[in-house]
C-alpha cells in the first residue's frame, strides 16, 4: 500500500497554543492517554524509528509535537493525559492546552484517538469521545498493543469497544468514529490508518504519478 506518511519530518515542538504552526492546511493529532502509544504509532506509520521519541516512562511527551507532510499538511503527537503521578496542576495546565487546542484549531481534519486495548474507554478518553461527537469532530480509534492478546480476544475488544461506543454516543457517533485494532510491535493495523489519514487529509495518490508532482 502506498504510504505518503514516510516523508515526514520533524517540524516544531510547541509549549503553548502561541507556538503552534499557522493554522491553514490541513492536519491530524495523535491523542490518547499517557503510554497509550502515540509517538510508537507515528513511528511505524513514518517507518522511522527516532521520529517520535517513545519512552518506557509515562509522561514524557509533554509538547505538541509536530511533522510536516508537505507545505500544507501535518500530524502532531499531543501530550498524553491521565497519567497518575504527574502533579496536579501540571496536569490541569496539559488540559487546558489540549482543550483549547481541540476547540480552536481550525485546520484540525480528524483525531486519530489511541487506547491501549487492555484498558480502552477510560473516562478522560469518553470525555474526548463524547466532545467530538458533540462537534462532529472525525475520530479514528486505535487500539493499540493489541499483540499483547490473541486474535479471538482481539478481535472480542475490538467488537465490545464498537458496542460500546454506539450505547455512549449513539448516532452522533455512527458516522464520526471508526475502530481498529492496531499493534507498533507487530506492524499491524498500518494499513487502515493510512486510509483514513489519506480519506482526511484527501490525498488522491495519482496525483503523484511521475511528471505530475
Ligand atoms: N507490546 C507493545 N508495546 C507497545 C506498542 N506500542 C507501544 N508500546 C510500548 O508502550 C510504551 C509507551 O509507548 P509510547 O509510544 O511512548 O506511548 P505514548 O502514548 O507516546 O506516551 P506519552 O508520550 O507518555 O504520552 C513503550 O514502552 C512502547 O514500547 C505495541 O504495539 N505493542
Ligand atoms: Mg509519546
Amino acid at each position: 500500500m502506498k504510504n505518503y506518511y514516510l516523508r515526514a519530518s520533524f517540524f516544531i515542538s510547541a509549549a503553548k497554543l502561541s507556538q503552534l504552526p499557522h493554522d491553514e492546511g490541513g492536519e491530524v493529532a495523535f491523542a490518547g492517554r499517557s503510554n497509550a502509544g502515540k509517538s510508537s504509532a507515528i513511528n511505524v506509520l513514518t517507518n522511522n524509528q527516532s521520529l517520535a521519541r517513545t519512552s518506557k516512562t509515562p509522561g514524557r511527551t509533554q509538547l505538541l509535537n509536530y511533522f510536516e507532510l508537505d507545505e500544507k499538511r501535518r500530524i502532531v503527537d499531543l501530550p498524553g493525559y491521565g497519567y497518575a503521578k504527574v502533579p496536579r496542576r501540571v496536569k490541569q495546565q496539559w488540559g487546558n492546552l489540549l482543550d483549547e487546542y481541540l476547540r480552536s484549531r481550525e485546520s484540525l481534519r480528524g483525531l486519530i484517538l489511541l487506547m491501549d486495548c487492555r484498558h480502552p474507554l477510560k473516562e478522560f478518553d469518553q470525555q474526548l469521545l463524547g466532545w467530538c461527537a458533540e462537534t462532529q469532530l472525525p475520530v479514528h480509534i486505535l487500539l493499540t498493543k493489541s499483540d499483547k492478546f490473541k486474535r479471538g480476544a482481539a478481535q472480542s475488544v475490538l467488537l465490545s469497544v464498537r458496542r460500546d461506543i454506539g450505547r455512549l454516543f449513539g448516532d452522533a457517533a455512527v458516522n464520526t468514529i471508526s475502530v481498529q485494532l492496531f499493534s507498533a510491535l507487530k506492524k499491524t493495523g498500518v494499513d487502515g490508518l493510512i486510509l483514513m489519514l489519506d480519506k482526511w487529509f484527501n490525498i488522491n495518490h495519482k496525483e503523484e504519478a511521475p511528471g505530475h508532482s
